[in-house]
């Protein structure tokens, strides 16, 4: 199964080690043909190269469209060199085998990126280049297709240790991520163009990204794990700058992209905002006047649970904020931006690690959502559900106060990124308990109540802080039940979606506890 690699079809967009793998192939004896640019690239460096153009007999057209779509590239990558008839056919039309095809295509993905218009995206959309790929890489048992610069050296010590040929197994290898390659890049496109014609996420969507990272392990440590870029530009853990520390894990990806997506929710126009994740589940997020006393309050509502945490803020983290964060073990730091002072600090945490986004996310952005099942994917828009004190109706006797309103929307606003059951008590812009994942919703309730308990216990407080506080539900409270928890605690305010059969009970409950309730008519599950 060693096949030789004579000739060899060089099209790169990325010519970067272009050069020296050129000069590599030469030297090992190989001919080199090439498209325009690259053909250019190799002999200004002393080359010697064929243009494609000299083997179709056709000049690159249409602005380059139609360079390599001709049957003696297609002919020399796709036929059968033990083929009796396919032999006689390359013979027949003087068309000689190509052994090795190395293309990089178009840089699509990041043209989109650069916020690139319609018609740039669609010229920058690679036909000839995928085309040839999809060939050699059919026709492994004889071709060799290289679509990624970092693979050149593996070509090389192939050719070097097989006396100028490759096994099948490598071009095997080739050929699999060739196909990865071309499906990723479809992909993009079609992604692209949803995005471009508005069409709903649901629909015909096609997924890949492409490889950024091979993870050392995945929610587990038998489990392997890598990390994918989907090619959006969109602030957030897959865009960010990590500036010091090891490398992020697949729990700490999971955990700093809930991190970030929450504190994304507050504004900073409306004041620093900082929220602490565990498990996927926030553990204290609170506003304040300055980011460090933001993230004290976020710290105070579940010191235990913070430990090892991952902390998002919505602003610049400064070094006083910095200072706060390092007197705990922390695993993860991400803030839109970080100034010299809280790099300085943090330097001396090894094991922290600190990114920049330098934005924060768009919160109302429609992207799609998927979610893995046996068989298959569910696909939904992303939750971009937002509202507003305009988009409430009072369902009790009594309307919340000025202070209730502006906490039953922090605390709606936190309940969203709670995994369901969610049940979440605010007082004046912080957290207090938060009950989370619970298959009952009074669970959910009585967990957040004695949380907040312990938060008293923790900080030597006379009363638990659900006391006076505010309280959120993702989805409604099926019976009373719940709410009563809700009231028993202390809170004096409730926001839920409202439409539940037994909404009269609900109401009547509040009324006799004297409590102010709000309907959203918008319910946030999270699983
Ligand atoms: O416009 S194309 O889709 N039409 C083609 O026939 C074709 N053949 C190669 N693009 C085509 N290519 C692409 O050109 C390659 O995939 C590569 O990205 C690029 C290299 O062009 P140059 O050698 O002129 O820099």
């Amino acid at each position: 199964n060693l096949h030789p690699i004579r000739r060899a079809l060089i099209s790169v967009s990325d010519k970067t080690g272009l050069v020296a793998f050129g000069q590599a192939l030469a030297a090992r004896g190989i001919a080199l043909l090439s498209t325009g640019g690259t053909a250019r690239t190799l002999r200004e460096a002393g080359l010697e190269v064929t243009d494609v153009a000299e083997l179709t007999g056709f000049p690159e057209m249409m602005d380059g469209r139609v360079k390599t779509l001709h049957p003696a590239v297609h002919g020399g990558l796709l036929a059968l060199r033990d083929k009796d008839d396919h032999v006689q056919a390359m013979e027949q039309h003087g068309i000689a085998p190509i052994d090795l095809l190395v293309v990089n295509l178009y840089p699509f993905e990041a043209t989109v990126a650069q916020g690139a218009g319609y018609d740039d995206c669609i010229e920058n959309i690679d036909i000839g280049g995928p085309a040839m790929i999809r060939a050699a890489a059919k026709n492994h048992a004889f071709v060799n297709v290289v679509v990624d610069v970092a693979d050149y050296d593996a070509v090389l010590e192939q050719l070097d240790t097989h006396d100028g040929a490759t096994t099948l197994a490598f071009r095997q290898q080739l050929a699999q991520t060739a196909y990865a390659r071309t499906a990723a890049y479809d992909a993009a496109v079609s992604t692209w163009m949803a995005g471009a014609i508005g069409a709903p996420a649901p629909r015909r969507r096609a997924f890949a990204g492409t490889l950024a990272q091979n993870l050392r392990y995945g929610e587990n440590p038998h489990q392997s794990a890598a990390f994918y870029r989907d090619g959006t530009d969109r602030p957030g853990v897959a865009t960010a700058v990590q500036h010091q520390g090891k490398e992020l894990s697949y729990n700490n990806i999971n955990d700093t992209d809930a991190a970030f997506e929450l504190v994304s929710e507050f504004a900073p126009g409306d004041g620093p905002a900082c929220a602490i994740i565990k498990h996927a589940n926030p553990c204290g997020v609170a506003r304040g006047e300055t980011l460090q006393q933001a993230y004290l309050r976020a710290f105070d509502c579940d010191r235990t649970s913070a430990f090892g945490g991952i902390i998002a803020l919505n602003g610049r983290l400064d070094g006083a904020t910095a200072e706060e964060i390092a007197k705990i073990f922390t695993e993860v730091v991400i803030a839109p931006e970080a100034d010299d002072a809280a790099k300085e600090i943090f330097a001396k945490k090894k094991n922290l690690r600190l990114l920049t986004t330098g934005a924060l996310a768009d919160p109302l952005a429609a992207l799609p959502a998927f979610r893995q099942v046996a068989g298959g994917f569910l696909l939904q828009d992303k939750d971009c559900g937002h509202i507003t004190a305009a988009d409430l109706t009072v369902a009790t006797k009594r309307a919340p106060t000025e202070a209730e309103l502006a906490d039953l929307l922090f605390a709606w606003t936190v309940a969203k990124h709670v995994k369901s059951n969610a049940i979440v008590y605010v007082k004046d812009g912080a957290t207090v308990g938060v009950g989370a994942g619970q298959m009952s919703r009074v669970d959910s309730a009585n967990i957040a109540a004695i949380k907040a308990q312990r938060m008293a216990n923790t900080l030597g407080l006379k009363d638990s802080p659900a006391k006076g506080s505010v309280v959120a539900s993702d989805a409604f409270f099926p019976f009373a039940d719940g709410l009563m928890e809700a009231a028993a605690a202390g809170a004096t305010a409730v926001i839920q979606p409202g439409g539940s059969m037994r909404d009269d009970e609900v109401i009547a409950a509040a009324d006799a506890a004297g409590l102010a309730m709000v309907f959203t008519g918008m319910r946030h599950f999270r699983h």
